[in-house]
């Protein structure tokens, strides 16, 4: 476990750490999975969280049996309808969009001078930072279109944190999806992990919400793991 005297920067995830867009990747894929005339379910809504749009269309198939139905030409124009909706969806958003606790949080880690840098599965992202207003809060946002595997592999952690021309043990990784949490331990980073899919991963440090995330909280849950306290 590091110091926290020895943190310099934070790499986020997207969805479901700054902002809440899993209910209108849901929205989006729900609609496709009933044209296509696959099963649905809330579980499966789940297991999507942190995972690329490819990956979760044949996760969709795969659950009704259907991964081989469809040729490669056919699902990359099921990918693009699922994402057309899905910037439609998204035009509503407003920086009263970003989750409790992380406009604060992201104004407390500048002030501090700490760097910060967006590791998100999402190519929508510089789109949705936009609209919640914070673009100029980070660094840089890792062009998941450059990445060899998603997550849990720990690649676009990894690349995150170059954005920040950190080391690993100077970075602290937000996820709230249980690949995600995988993926900073594996890039060598420690992860905050936020609710109960993060949990799963085993974090070095957990939150069951983004409203408890401040520099104090961090830094007292890192003395207690190091048992200072
Ligand atoms: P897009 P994250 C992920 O975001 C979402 O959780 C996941 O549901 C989505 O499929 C993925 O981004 C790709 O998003 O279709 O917009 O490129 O949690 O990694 O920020
Ligand atoms: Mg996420």
């Amino acid at each position: 476990m590091v110091d926290f005297s020895d943190i310099k920067g934070f790499t986020f995830d997207l969805d479901g750490v700054i902002t809440d867009t899993a209910k209108f990747h849901e929205q989006a894929w729900r609609q496709l999975a009933s044209e296509l005339h696959v099963n649905w379910s809330d579980e499966l809504g789940n297991q999507l969280k942190g995972i690329g749009r490819m990956d979760s269309l044949n996760m969709i198939l795969a659950a009704s049996g259907e991964q081989d139905k469809y040729s490669e030409e056919e699902k990359q124009a099921f990918t693009v309808q699922k994402n057309t909706h899905y910037v439609e969806l998204i035009q509503k958003i407003t920086p009263a969009d970003i989750l409790p606790g992380i406009t604060a949080f992201l104004a407390e880690i500048k002030d501090r001078g700490y760097v910060a840098s967006i590791a998100s599965a999402s190519k929508n992202a510089p789109k949705i930072l936009e609209k919640l207003g914070i673009t100029d809060n980070f660094v840089g946002i890792v062009d998941p279109a450059t990445l060899s595997h998603g997550k849990p592999d720990p690649e676009i952690f990894i690349k995150a944190g170059q954005l920040l021309q950190l080391e690993p043990h100077q970075i602290i990784g937000l996820e709230d999806a249980s690949a995600g949490v995988q993926a900073i331990k594996a890039a060598g980073q420690t992860a905050l992990g936020i609710g109960e899919s993060a949990k799963s991963a085993d974090p070095q440090l957990w939150v069951e919400s983004t409203v408890e995330i401040t520099l104090e909280k961090i830094e007292h849950e890192l003395m207690i793991s190091e048992n200072k306290v």
